[in-house]
């Protein structure tokens, strides 16, 4: 059966043991919880203990608190209960509510979609909650924040405003015989569509930045079989990622794994070392590898004895030029040559120079960082404003004397789009998708 919006919802801060456990109840007949459980009721937003007792049974001795729907997140009736964070509490609390009429366990993240639909928050908003619990780096986590303070909000909110404006300026014209339109009307019109294309433009353009740092910055470690790159991923993770041997071609798969560079969170992937090769598998991997390279942000092209090969490289992977390319020296132990070409030397079995690698990484990387944290983030909110952004871009084309109805309709189309982007869309679908990602009790 499908679950009734005007239900009761509960559910608990965690599904584990833990020293607090806080279980939210929130609809029409959450204020019948001290009837429920007998005890005291509290006045609003004040936090109190009280004894629970179903049954003449005490349940628990728990804090609770009663906040109203003036005064609550979800914008309904609302009852905290900080329990002791045992399971058995917690199944006893949940056996009682199951079992009278209007209670249900809330679905994930059905606090935030109530408060979303009861307006105490928009929907840039909502998903700014799912990306703070979900954060790993304090980059991640102060973008969100961000968002959630309503920094996104606001400047979507903006453009809305400028083409809101456009429109009014569009409007103005019917007044105007064709030939009596003033020219500075259309300059100020197709000034401001300007103005608001090229900033919708370039948040789109930061998004895919902000999505690097929502999944982390790629690092291809590159060059000829045996080189020593396996052996590098596993200093950099501090961890057996991937099998070093001295037989050339070893690695065949790409080998990925995560690291958090000062903040900064980062996958390496070691990669099949590069060479003609007849064998079917090896040259299967050199394919992933060459395409590793090219969705990657930085490339660091080991070499440990003669020279790099600078023009196979360009050959393979510079036709990007956004790829930034860092040549390593490797064995940096056994092998004492200078290379003009090389930009650092190291040594995965001393560990000399990884320092000052993970330096030259990072300082790369963070110059790609966008500064700003008001910050596209989410393909949803990518999608809305590309939309927003192709129906200005189809005003460029057209005549502001004789086709002022289809520009004033381009108008709407966009405001529609960027409307949707924090407003709630009337599309239940569209809605539980974005909430089914959340956790349960949020
Ligand atoms: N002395 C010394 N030996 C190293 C160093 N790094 C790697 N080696 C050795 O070089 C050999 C090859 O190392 P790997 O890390 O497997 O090289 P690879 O580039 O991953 O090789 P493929 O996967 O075959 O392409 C192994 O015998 C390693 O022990 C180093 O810094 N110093
Ligand atoms: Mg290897």
């Amino acid at each position: 059966m499908k679950p009734k919006n005007n239900d009761t919802i509960f559910a608990s801060s965690s599904q584990f043991k833990s020293a607090i456990k806080i279980i939210r109840i929130s609809g029409e007949k959450a204020k019948k919880i001290p009837l429920i459980f007998n005890f005291k009721k509290s006045r609003p937003r004040e936090f109190v203990l009280r004894k629970l007792i179903y049954k003449k049974n005490i349940i628990d001795y728990a804090p609770v608190i009663w906040l109203p729907k003036s005064r609550s997140f979800t914008g309904e009736d609302t009852y905290e209960i900080y329990i002791h964070g045992s399971i058995i509490i917690e199944k006893l609390i949940y056996k009682v509510l199951l079992a009278l009429k209007g209670f249900r366990l809330a679905e994930p993240g059905e606090f935030t979609k109530r408060a979303t639909i009861n307006g105490n928050i928009d929907l840039i908003q909502a998903e700014s909650i799912n990306d703070i619990i979900n954060s790993q780096t304090e980059k991640q986590l102060s973008i969100a924040q961000s968002q959630l303070e309503g920094s996104l909000s606001k400047v979507v909110n903006d453009w809305r405003k400028d083409i809101v404006y456009m429109s009014s300026l569009i409007e103005s014209l019917i007044d105007f015989s064709d030939e009596d339109i003033p020219e500075e009307l259309c300059n100020l019109f197709f000034n401001k569509l300007k103005e608001v294309r090229i900033k919708i433009k370039n948040s789109i353009k930061t998004a895919k930045l902000s999505s690097f740092i929502k999944d982390g910055f790629a690092v291809a470690i590159i060059g000829k079989p045996n080189v020593g790159k396996s052996s590098l991923i596993n200093t950099l993770t501090k961890l057996n990622t991937s099998i070093v041997s001295e037989i050339p071609g070893t690695t065949r798969d790409i080998i990925q794994q995560k690291i958090d560079l000062k903040g900064l969170p980062i996958i390496l992937y070691d990669t099949a070392g590069i060479r003609k090769t007849k064998n079917v598998v090896e040259r299967k991997g050199i394919e992933l590898a060459l395409d590793i390279m090219k969705k990657s942000n930085l490339i660091l092209n080991l070499c440990d004895k003669g020279k790099f090969n600078q023009s196979a490289l360009e050959q393979n992977f510079l036709i990007n030029s956004n790829v930034k390319v860092i040549n390593v020296k490797t064995k940096a132990d056994l092998n004492k040559t200078k290379d003009k070409y090389s930009h650092i030397e190291i040594s995965s079995k001393t560990n000399f120079g990884i320092n000052m690698l993970l330096e030259k990484i990072y300082s790369f990387l963070s110059s790609l960082e966008p500064k700003e944290s008001s910050l596209i983030t989410s393909e949803r909110q990518i999608l809305q404003s590309k939309k927003a952004l192709n129906a200005l871009n189809r005003i460029k084309n057209l005549s502001i004397v004789e086709e002022t109805e289809l520009i004033a309709e381009e108008l709407r189309l966009a405001s529609n789009h960027i409307s949707n982007i924090t407003s709630i869309i009337d599309n239940e679908e569209i809605l539980d998708k974005i909430f089914s990602s959340f956790c349960i009790g949020k």
